[in-house]
């Protein structure tokens, strides 16, 4: 990874993830909204066309490169790459960070979903730039009804040298409780997309989540 994004990576601190079912406003107008206030965006669609997800990639490329916020496709690396994405982010049954390495080559951010200290470690071992570590706490986004806790995820970021991010039922009211868990980064999907201002959301989640970090 080029020595930019490695420094954008250990610099994030809000990484925000759209998904439309979840937006309040057009998917469109949510992503406007976020574009320059969150370090990452994220694409997540599970159920949409081929087309229309490198259409949306292509779209969000656009939106995002006028301002710093990075984006990255989730599961598909070949959208990422066709999209001009600066990352894809994988989960455990998605291609292999090792493999998706050999399509994207050196000058790409690959992410990998963990929810464990041994797919920590395996993540960082084959090649990821940073690792999700959660479902933090209970989420209806991912119908996950007891999370792995703040416990689990400290020793999780503990276990591993790279950018860690927290994901999983974390909004601004529980932002500096995750803290605890040293992830260096958190990331949200309903407190972002469903609230009625995306960007405030992500400007009180980063606010939140700095002012816990500063009473470390
Ligand atoms: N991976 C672990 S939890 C989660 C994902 C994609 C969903 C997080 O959604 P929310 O709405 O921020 O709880
Ligand atoms: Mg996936």
């Amino acid at each position: 990874m080029n020595e930019n994004y490695k420094k954008l990576l250990q610099a994030m601190r809000v990484y925000g993830i759209i998904t439309e079912d979840l937006c309040r406003a057009p998917w469109l107008e949510t992503a406007r909204s976020l574009a320059g206030e969150v370090d990452i965006l994220q694409l997540r669609e599970k159920n949409i066309t081929d087309c229309e997800m490198l259409a949306r990639a292509v779209a969000l490329k656009d939106i995002l490169s006028k301002t710093r916020t990075l984006l990255v496709i989730n599961d598909r690396p070949d959208i990422a790459l066709l999209s001009g994405a600066d990352g894809v982010h994988l989960g455990q049954d998605d291609i292999p960070p090792a493999e998706a390495r050999r399509l994207l080559g050196g000058d790409f951010i690959i992410g990998v979903s963990t929810h464990s200290v041994e797919q920590a470690i395996e993540a960082e071992r084959n090649g990821a730039d940073y690792i999700g570590v959660g479902p933090v706490f209970a989420t209806d986004t991912k119908k996950v009804k007891t999370g792995i806790g703040t416990e689990m995820a400290a020793k999780m970021c503990s276990a591993v040298g790279l950018p860690t991010v927290a994901i999983g039922g974390i909004k601004a009211h529980n932002a500096a409780e995750v803290v605890k868990t040293a992830a260096q980064s958190v990331a949200a999907v309903s407190a972002l997309c469903s609230d009625e201002s995306p960007a405030s959301a992500a400007s009180e989640l980063r606010a939140a989540f700095e002012r816990g970090r500063e009473g470390l």
